[in-house]
């Protein structure tokens, strides 16, 4: 159990329950109060960044195509672990890609079979659970984008499709042509 402990020192006035008469001396008490403030977890964990990455078609099984991990909102972020695993339903179902939890902060996509093909799936999305160790614990579902990209024999990218390669993220090419025509008709 993770939690953040603050000491404060504060003045207490209580109010005076009983009638005082007129101009008889002030009566004033100083008096010190512990106060433990505990943080409660508010906030779930999420991905540390917006994960795209590739998978070579000529990958092999149980490879590790990416590395990834967690942030959160809550204090304090030194202390704070996150633990990642499959949703239960994609760890059976899914024959394609599995997380592995490296335990300390980290996870990695794992291939769990060899054989992609850009020509029968472009692309996959694959859903993670992380939680994280606040009081009480928090979790979230993020989805990890996979591209899959012919490669050279060491791995190193060689192709992908063209949209994955050469237009931001979130630009479809409809959008593209759409920038492109107005750009030749100002001109
Ligand atoms: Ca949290």
């Amino acid at each position: 159990m993770a939690y953040l402990q603050a000491w404060r020192e504060l003045t207490v006035a209580p109010a005076a329950s009983t009638y005082m008469p007129p101009h008889s001396p002030v009566l004033t008490s100083r008096v010190a109060v512990t106060v433990h403030v505990l943080d409660i977890n508010e906030f779930p964990p999420e991905l540390a960044v917006p994960y795209e990455t590739f998978v070579c078609e000529n990958a092999k099984i149980g490879q590790v195509i990416q590395m990834f991990s967690a942030k959160d909102q809550d204090l304090p972020n030194a202390g704070q672990t996150f633990s990642f695993k499959s949703p239960k339903d994609d760890l059976k179902s899914n024959k394609n890609f599995t997380i592995r939890d490296f335990g300390n902060n980290t996870a990695g996509i794992v291939t769990k079979r060899s054989g992609f093909r850009r020509r029968a799936q472009e692309i996959y999305f694959l859903p993670v659970v992380i939680e994280d160790n606040g009081y009480p614990s928090k979790t979230s579902t993020g989805t990890l984008t996979i591209r899959v990209c012919g490669c050279e024999s060491d791995g190193s990218l060689l192709t992908c499709s063209a949209e994955a390669i050469f237009l931001p993220v979130g630009l479809s090419t409809g959008a593209l042509i759409a920038i492109l025509l107005c750009i030749v008709i100002l001109l």
